[in-house]
């Protein structure tokens, strides 16, 4: 099975490396989507062996998704996971061998095992995410805003992923249910340490509600 890796990158230098050349062990290419970065993202993760796509400025993660899974047609399974060392590529086989046995879109959940150090508020943010996302698909996602994911590389090049920043994780599993698209979930771990998040709470908890809303009135 011939697979790849996106990984969405914005100001990750000191951790990229590290990423790229862990994930490279499991898949077949790294991509990397430096999103305007203004660090040294894009020459530690092309001296770490993955082919960089630079975008000239910040367009957010759900863009430099999309600009990512476009470079993937032709693979069988593509991977995503964040770029700031909070995912575990050893865990990528896992998520790859759920596409192998006939899984859509196979999501890493970080509820499906012990959730030690994760702050409070991501745990009611990913609550309340989880019911929503459940409710509108009919099925139990229990951590839909988890960004370490695997797609059958056909299914990804078919998914429109209307979404601004954020939110792709969520109108990702959407519009893969909607195509009846089969979803699962595996456990994953999720290491918390001292990276600094760049989701800005009101901003990006009403760009989510609003694509979510966007994609059910469609
Ligand atoms: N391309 C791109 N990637 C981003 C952007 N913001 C975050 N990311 C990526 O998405 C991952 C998760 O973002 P982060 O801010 O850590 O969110 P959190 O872990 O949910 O708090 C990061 O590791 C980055 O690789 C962005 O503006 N553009
Ligand atoms: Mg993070």
């Amino acid at each position: 099975m011939k697979s790849a890796a996106v990984i969405p990158s914005y100001n990750v230098g000191k951790t990229i490396g590290d990423v790229v050349s862990r994930t490279s062990q499991f898949v077949d290419q790294v991509f990397v989507v430096d999103d305007g970065s203004t660090d040294e993202t894009a020459v530690v993760a092309r001296r770490s062996g993955a082919e960089v796509i630079s975008l000239d400025v910040n367009t957010g993660k759900a863009n430099a998704t999309r600009v990512g899974i476009k470079k993937c047609s032709g693979y069988d399974a593509v991977v995503l996971l964040d770029g700031d060392l909070q995912h575990c590529p050893e865990e990528i086989p896992a998520l790859i061998s759920e596409v192998q046995s006939g899984a859509h879109l196979c999501i890493g959940s970080r509820f499906l095992n012990d959730t030690v150090g994760m702050p409070f508020g991501n745990r009611l943010s990913n609550r309340m995410a989880s019911k929503i996302i459940s409710t509108i698909t009919g099925q139990t996602v229990t951590d839909p805003q988890s960004g370490f994911r695997a797609l059958e590389g056909g299914v990804a090049q078919e998914l429109e992923l209307a979404a601004e920043g954020y939110a792709i994780e969520h109108i990702m599993i959407l519009e893969a249910a909607k195509k009846s698209f089969i979803i699962n979930e595996v456990p994953i771990s999720c290491i918390y340490g001292d990276e600094e998040s760049n989701v800005r709470v009101l901003t990006d908890s009403y760009r989510v509600m609003r694509d979510i809303i966007r994609f059910v009135l469609r």
